[in-house]
């Protein structure tokens, strides 16, 4: 198993976000990304810096204006008048034009993005950026023989839509990844998000394609975020029909539950006739996270990763989300170590 790390994630440092319309301190810090690094560098794993790959490798899952705006947000920020975190203020509404793009910089902020708790801050855009390097590398190391990577980033990306970021993320690591393998030969990839948040921007990604199917084990978006998507009903459109599984499960529900459900995804994936894997590996399904109410174990993690081994396919990991600093790492160890024993 290769481990491809993001230099740049520091950079990606705001302050402060808005939950549950509250200013509170961030929940997604670089603090995060210590955690884990720390943990797989005791136990062996060698922990490298991606390729660097060209914008047109983004072009077929983030459009070209949605990248054009990320890569000058702060100085256009900064431009403006502003100082400190940048936040959109302002969205196109129901019943509103998303047909025309405005000139002005707040408008231009709020039409691509969907919540308050995503501050864009000095150096954002170049850890998101390298994030997605590293999401690229590890889908070439997986086709050039590899049996399995994982990719080490923060700012996560599985709720990074085709033009909107959210949720903490800009630029969707997973659906770079599931793209690559698709360009690289795989003929079917599926993605597995196991994030405890609906990975609504690779659902949206893939939505009308039947080569990539996307599975998620999330909290019912009636009542966890991000709440307007991620339902069961919602199977895919267009050729796309039966390549989209959504198994919400109620905030609270007990482990045995979860299994059951990935028992649904993994023989889904299976039915499809997938020839490679990418796992969007958020952890913040574990009993201790913060923000979220599931109630995996650590060596729940591993049981996941044993029954991912148990499909025989090659796998990209990609971390999403989870919120516990210290456990992060060993929840991350515990998954990867299932699929592929050290
Ligand atoms: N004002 C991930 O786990 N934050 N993202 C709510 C709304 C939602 C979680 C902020 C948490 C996003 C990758
Ligand atoms: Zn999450």
């Amino acid at each position: 198993m290769r481990f491809f790390a993001n230099p740049a994630q520091a950079g990606h440092c705001p302050g402060f976000e808005f939950f549950r319309g509250r200013r509170v301190p961030c929940h997604e810090t670089p603090e995060r990304f210590q955690f884990v690094a720390e943990v797989l560098g005791s136990a062996g794993c060698q922990l490298e810096s991606p390729d660097l790959f060209p914008d047109e490798a983004l072009h077929a899952v983030h459009t070209p204006r949605y990248l054009a705006f990320l890569r000058g947000a702060w100085a256009e920020w900064l431009a403006t008048g502003n100082e400190g975190d940048a936040f959109p203020a302002v969205w196109p509404g129901a019943g509103m034009r998303r047909d025309r793009l405005p000139e002005n910089f707040a408008a231009r902020m709020g039409f691509f993005s969907f919540d308050t708790g995503t501050p864009l801050a000095a150096g954002s855009w170049e850890a998101a950026r390298t994030g997605a390097d590293c999401a690229l590398s590890a889908a070439q190391s997986v086709l050039g023989g590899e049996r399995s990577a994982f990719v080490l980033t923060r700012p996560p990306g599985h709720h990074a839509g085709i033009e909107t970021f959210g949720g903490y993320c800009f630029l969707n690591n997973a659906a770079l990844a599931a793209q690559a393998l698709r360009e690289g030969g795989a003929s079917r990839v599926a993605i597995l998000d196991v994030d405890y948040h609906h990975g609504n921007g690779s659902q949206e990604i893939f939505y009308t394609r039947p080569d990539v199917f996307f599975a998620s084990i999330h909290g019912d978006p009636m009542t966890e975020y991000p709440f307007y998507l991620g339902h069961a009903d919602e199977r895919g459109e267009g050729a796309g029909l039966g390549a989209n599984l959504n198994l919400p499960l109620p905030a609270g529900a007990p482990a045995a539950d979860w299994f059951s459900a990935l028992e649904q995804a993994l023989a889904a994936i299976a039915q499809h006739g997938a020839d490679a894997l990418v796992v969007s590996l958020g952890v913040d399904a574990w009993e201790g996270d913060p923000i979220s109410s599931f109630r995996l174990k650590t060596s729940d993690y591993g049981m996941l990763g044993e029954r991912l081994r148990q499909l025989g396919l090659p796998a990209v990991f990609v971390l999403e989300g989870g919120y516990a600093v210290r456990a992060i790492g060993d929840n991350v160890l515990s998954c990867l170590r299932g699929f592929e024993p050290a």
